[in-house]
């Protein structure tokens, strides 16, 4: 595979500066939160360097590979916000020759969660939310949180984009919302 320094030097021509930097803040956070919670911490830091690489990719671009590579037409109703993850792994496989699964799949779970998410996944969800430079509410409530609790964060983070999204009148991926109820039913 490429080494560190080339899959950064690739992400430079698909990120502008604060969106690549904001990315190497939630590979810290990743590998901090994997030490805590004794995850695979390599794993944890490369799916939370790599987790927003397809966060500038050109709307038109992503419209043809949707529309080309066998996903659901639904996700055209979307925008880049939910494209990134879901799709951000087509280029990110391509582009970075990234083949493990488990950090493919952390990061296509990274914007939506999933109803049946793993604890890495968690990890790189979270850290996408509590990297330092995030001081809404909702994000130093989840930091708090994820000192004892990666489910308990991740179910906080959710309520903060739900609440985020209705408050805005914009569309809810049904995903959001399924993992939402998910981690709910479990944790309490
Ligand atoms: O990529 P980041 O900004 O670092 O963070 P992220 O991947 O968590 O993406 C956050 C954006 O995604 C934010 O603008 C809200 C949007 N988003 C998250 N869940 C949903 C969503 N957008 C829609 N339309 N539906 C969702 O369910
Ligand atoms: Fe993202
Ligand atoms: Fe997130
Ligand atoms: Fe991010």
């Amino acid at each position: 595979g490429l080494s560190r320094a080339e899959m950064i030097e690739r992400m430079h021509g698909r990120l502008n500066q604060p969106r690549f930097d904001h990315c190497v803040r939630v590979e810290a956070t990743a590998r901090q939160l994997a030490v805590c919670f004794g995850l695979d911490v390599d794993r944890a830091g490369l799916a939370g360097l790599l987790h927003d690489y397809a966060k500038q990719v050109p709307v038109a671009e992503y419209e043809r590979v949707i529309k080309t590579h066998g996903y659901n037409p639904k996700l055209l109703r979307y925008n880049r916000g939910i494209w990134h993850g879901v799709v951000g792994t087509y280029f990110i496989k391509r582009e970075l020759g990234i083949d493990d699964e488990l950090v493919l799949q952390a990061i296509e779970r990274h914007t939506t969660g999933d109803p049946h998410m793993t604890e890495l996944d968690m990890t790189t969800f979270v850290a996408d939310y509590i990297e330092p430079l995030r001081h809404l509410p909702a994000q130093v409530r989840a930091r708090g949180l994820a000192q004892t609790s990666l489910s308990k964060a991740t179910i906080a983070e959710l309520q903060g984009t739900l609440t985020f999204l209705i408050n805005r009148q914009q569309l809810v991926y049904p995903k959001t919302l399924k993992t939402f109820n998910a981690l709910v039913n479990k944790e309490n």
